[in-house]
């Protein structure tokens, strides 16, 4: 009996805080999204994508439950952050690739109800060569986060 709670007590920490997802050679780190206000209709997700694998790939999409999700990335030009859209993100070998606040970020818009701390959001990123990976971003609370003026 001892040997199985150790056991169990050693898997635990794994199942119950490990935040990452990997398909072939594509390892997604801890997607989380922007917590918001209760009159906000966007919000922000990031994430870390890294290719372990031998060959180039592309983030070609991203699906949630928002009616519009893009990938943006953030362009300061006279000290001013605007928004561009990417068609896709290329994931060379070897290389890691980071969503955060104030860089590349997905976009989700149109949204109906406030994202609270704690909840988890379910989404799809869609790789040109990998597929479909399910993954979901944990809504956390990003104080001065530079999307607030997206
Ligand atoms: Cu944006």
């Amino acid at each position: 009996m001892k040997y199985v709670a150790a056991a169990l007590m050693s898997l635990l920490p794994i199942s119950a805080f490990a935040h990452d997802y990997a398909i072939d050679g594509l390892k997604v780190a801890h997607p989380i999204a922007k917590a918001t206000t209760e009159t906000a209709r966007a919000s922000a997700g990031y994430l870390s994508i890294t290719n372990t694998g031998e060959t180039s790939d592309r983030l070609v999409a991203v699906e949630a439950d928002f009616p519009r999700v893009m990938v943006h990335d953030t362009v300061v030009e006279d000290g001013v952050a605007s928004m561009v859209h990417m068609d896709s993100i290329t994931l060379e070998p070897g290389q890691t690739v980071v969503f955060e606040p104030g860089g590349l970020h997905v976009m989700f818009m149109g949204l109906s109800d406030q994202m609270i701390e704690g909840q988890k959001i379910p989404g799809t990123l869609i790789f040109e060569n990998a597929g479909r990976l399910d993954i979901e971003f944990n809504v956390e609370n990003l104080d001065g986060d530079a999307h607030a003026n997206h």
